[in-house]
């Protein structure tokens, strides 16, 4: 019999990985990551539960304890993994949530498979929940628990977070199930989004599609109240800072620029390996600023970390080779022998070593056709101390309503980009010191820690107010 309690998350995955120990022994460690970060403290006062999914395929692991968290895990079958996760959520809802960046594919077997996972996620919510617990269900994998957690258990407080965009109703309208995901959404007391704009077309896509009222931010659900808003994510500041100015660190980055052959100017980009990251255009810009002679090979370099990413969707595999290609050609046509244009590493990375590289970073590219949040540019700036740096930034990220100091670009525009990237490279120290500071000072006052505890504070508001509501 698992654990009952009063606070629960529910996201696709759990924020453990299985690791082998040095005795050939496996055990579960926790991943690093913003969200368990900002949740642990909530998560360990309440004895929280989290719910997802373990890795791997076939039955789940029993549950466990790790850290003084509850960790249930709910098992997916290879067939499921490759219907609910790479189909339905990664094919289908993650580049239609994306301004159609690549063409959504639709299929009715995965969407199938996304309700059965939906509901098995809900069941297990409802199973480990107490009386009148919370449960926050995070992001696009999950639209559908809400409605089936209330279904199942309608003395619960839900809230919702979606960490990706959410797409304005002309695109929306698209999804073969769109009304279903919609009434998936409004089962939560609380649906939270990056963006205001996201907000406000989720309560205008209630009205058009269910032809619900809506007052603000407060959409009329079956007599019930769903509050929409915005709560934009952020990083763990402080440990970040931290991080970056650790002497092991510090000495790491000081070696990463004589490696790099000590250069004027290091160009960093971060990014999973997604089409969504504008990592090609960036390679283009730089190409052509290259090829201007505005940038020359020795003075300045490019580093390009793209982590391996749901490399079995056929969109991934695409890009991976357009993306190698573009390296090979600028390589080709601009690198000496022992000094290359850009270097390229489809790998990951310790947090440490990040650290190391935003640190041992002159500019750094984020340039995203459209991104939720964008976590890489925040943890940029703070990484960067007193030392100054550039943002170079998207617009279409929802990074850039809060940074508003970074050299700002439109990622559809490649002449936008590259003058962005040429006022980076040659801004003075000074005015980069006073643009960083501003940022930084920024994201230690929103931190995750905020971000979470503004969520629930309101999601508390939200269920209290529906059951006044409900009682009159
Ligand atoms: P992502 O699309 O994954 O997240 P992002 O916000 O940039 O994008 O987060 C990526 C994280 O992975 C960062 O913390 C980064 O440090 C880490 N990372 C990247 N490359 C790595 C590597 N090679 N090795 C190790 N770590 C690496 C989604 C949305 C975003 C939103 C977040 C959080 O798409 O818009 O900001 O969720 O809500």
């Amino acid at each position: 019999m698992a654990e009952r309690s009063s606070f629960v998350v529910v996201a696709n995955r759990l924020p453990v990985d299985e690791v082998t120990g040095p005795d050939g022994e496996k055990q579960w460690r926790t991943s690093p990551g913003g969200l368990v970060t900002a949740l642990h403290p909530v998560l360990t006062e309440h004895g929280g539960t989290w719910i997802g999914w373990a890795g791997g395929n076939g039955e789940a692991p029993e549950p466990f304890e790790l850290e003084g968290i509850n960790i249930h895990p709910v098992p997916l079958s290879a067939e499921e993994l490759e219907r609910y996760y790479e189909g339905q959520s990664n094919a289908t809802i993650w580049p239609l949530y994306h301004d159609a960046v690549e063409t959504p594919v639709y299929k009715r077997r995965w969407r199938e498979a996304y309700r059965l996972v939906n509901q098995r996620f809900a069941e297990a919510a409802a199973e480990v929940a107490e009386d009148g617990a919370t449960v926050w269900v995070q992001d696009y994998q999950l639209q559908l628990v809400p409605a089936m957690l209330r279904e199942l258990r309608p003395d619960l407080k839900i809230g919702f977070f979606l960490h990706i965009p959410f797409p304005p109703i002309e695109l929306f309208m698209q999804m073969p199930f769109r009304a279903e995901v919609l009434r998936g959404l409004l089962g939560a007391d609380l649906v939270g989004f990056q963006q205001r704009l996201a907000a406000q077309n989720f309560v205008r896509l209630a009205r058009h599609l269910l032809g619900l009222r809506y007052e603000g931010q407060s959409i009329q659900v079956d007599g019930r109240k769903v509050k929409a808003g915005a709560f934009p994510i952020s990083i763990d500041t402080r440990d970040m800072e931290r991080m970056a100015a650790d002497p092991a660190v510090q000495a790491r980055a000081k070696q990463i620029r004589a490696e790099l052959g000590d250069p004027e100017t290091v160009i960093l980009g971060v990014d999973r390996l997604d089409y969504t990251k504008g990592i090609e255009l960036r390679l283009k810009a730089f190409r052509e600023l290259l090829a201007d002679g505005k940038l020359k090979v020795g003075d300045a370099v490019m580093v390009q970390v793209a982590t391996p990413s749901r490399e079995r969707v056929e969109h991934y595999q695409t890009l991976r080779v357009k993306v190698e290609r573009e390296v090979g050609r600028i390589n080709g046509e601009f690198a000496r022998v022992g000094v290359p244009a850009v270097h390229y590493l489809h790998q990951s990375y310790s947090r440490q070593e990040l650290a190391a590289m935003y640190v041992a970073a002159d500019v750094m590219m984020v340039t995203p056709l459209r991104d939720g949040m964008n976590l890489v540019a925040k943890e940029y700036v703070a990484c960067r101390g007193d030392t100054g740096g550039a943002l170079v930034l998207s617009e279409f990220a929802g990074a850039a309503t809060e940074l508003r100091q970074a050299f700002l670009c439109n990622p559809h525009d490649p002449d936008g980009v590259k003058d962005a990237l040429l006022r980076a490279v040659a801004a003075e120290p000074a005015e980069l010191k006073r643009r960083i500071r501003v940022m930084q000072r920024h994201l230690r006052q929103h931190d995750v820690a905020e971000w979470a505890r503004t969520f629930l504070n309101e999601l508390a508001a939200a269920a209290d107010l529906d059951v006044q509501a409900a009682a009159l």
